[in-house]
């Protein structure tokens, strides 16, 4: 009896560390490497990238999982569902991509991604990524300041915005196949905010090289406006001297405008941007004023109707 007790106690002994080990083995795996090759999360043969940890702009919230920030996606060229972009990623050809940066600049590049990882010093920034339709998650960039590139590329005194460009490739591209959107699609920048220290080159995540469906090989990321200004897979970055035109303004200027600066206090014509959901939780939060930049963006707009300039 004694002995078949202590037996018992010995098992639950037992089972209550295998269970607190199994948890640790799990996380352990969850962050290991050979998860993260998965096809459908890194189907990179490069993978890795140098990168020192910023302190200064990065947020200390909890990260998304690369989960939810691969299977959770907006990205057009691969479809429209948030599905979508991970099913289709593979249709995303990104071999011998080159980014050229043009237009009113003494310095034209052509760079290829390689060029970028070599000559730039890449950082992990952890910035919030809020979309306008009211989710947002917090994401592991790794990239560089575009101010760095804009510099190289020595802007004329007429240069006032940029301009971007994504891929066009029609044959391979599903969503290309529609006109969901005016293809390619484009984005903008006034000088400013492209100079900002905030506004980041991105080429991976997590450590990694970008997910196709994250806007592999070169994407931007703006964390104070909305999602659909973080414009992926860049093949041209130009240097202008007007408001560029925009893919989401083209197709619904009522809804998108030029700016998109996150602001609780503008709706969208459709539904509020007080609050937002986090990829993963249930409870709303508040909406922060440029998504809770605002330190260090808001002197750029101190004369600006935000209502009109929205
Ligand atoms: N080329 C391109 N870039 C794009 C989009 C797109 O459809 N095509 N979607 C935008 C939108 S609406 C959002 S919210 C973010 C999503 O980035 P993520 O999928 O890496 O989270 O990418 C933006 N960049
Ligand atoms: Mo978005």
């Amino acid at each position: 009896m004694i002995r078949k007790y202590n037996l018992d106690k010995e098992n639950k002994v037992t089972d209550q560390r295998l269970f607190t080990r199994r948890r640790e083995i799990i996380a352990g795996i969850l962050s290991a490497p050979f998860v993260l090759n998965s096809p459908n999360l890194f189907a990179k043969e490069e993978k890795y990238l140098p990168f020192k940890k910023d302190m200064e702009f990065s947020t200390n919230e909890q990260t998304n999982t690369i989960k939810q920030i691969t299977s959770y996606n907006n990205f057009y060229e691969l479809g429209s569902g948030k599905r979508d972009p991970m099913i289709n990623a593979d249709k995303l050809i990104t071999e011998n991509w080159k980014l050229i940066v043009d237009g009113l600049v003494e310095n034209p590049l052509t760079l290829d991604v390689e060029d970028l990882i070599k000559n730039y010093a890449l950082e992990e920034r952890i910035y919030r990524l809020r979309c306008v339709e009211a989710w947002s998650m917090v994401i592991p960039w790794i990239g560089f300041e575009l101010n760095q590139l804009i510099k190289k590329s020595r802007p004329l005194s007429s240069a006032k915005y940029v301009a971007f460009e994504s891929i066009l490739d029609k044959d391979n591209l599903p969503g290309q196949r529609r006109n969901t959107l005016n293809w390619p699609y484009r984005e903008g920048l006034r000088l400013d905010e492209a100079m900002n220290p905030l506004t980041i080159i991105s080429l991976g995540l997590y450590g990694r090289v970008l997910p196709n469906q994250n806007g592999s090989p070169i994407r931007l990321v703006v964390p104070w406006k909305y999602g659909f200004k973080s414009i992926k897979s860049i093949v041209k970055i130009s240097l202008v001297s007007e408001e560029p035109r925009t893919s989401w303004n083209e197709q619904s200027p009522s809804e998108y405008g030029f700016y998109s600066n996150v602001n609780p206090n503008v709706s969208h014509p459709r539904w509020s941007q007080k609050r937002e959901r986090r990829i993963g939780e249930f409870r709303k939060r508040d909406t922060e004023m440029f998504n809770g930049y605002a330190k260090f963006v808001s002197y750029m707009y101190s004369n600006m109707d935000l209502k009109k300039f929205f």
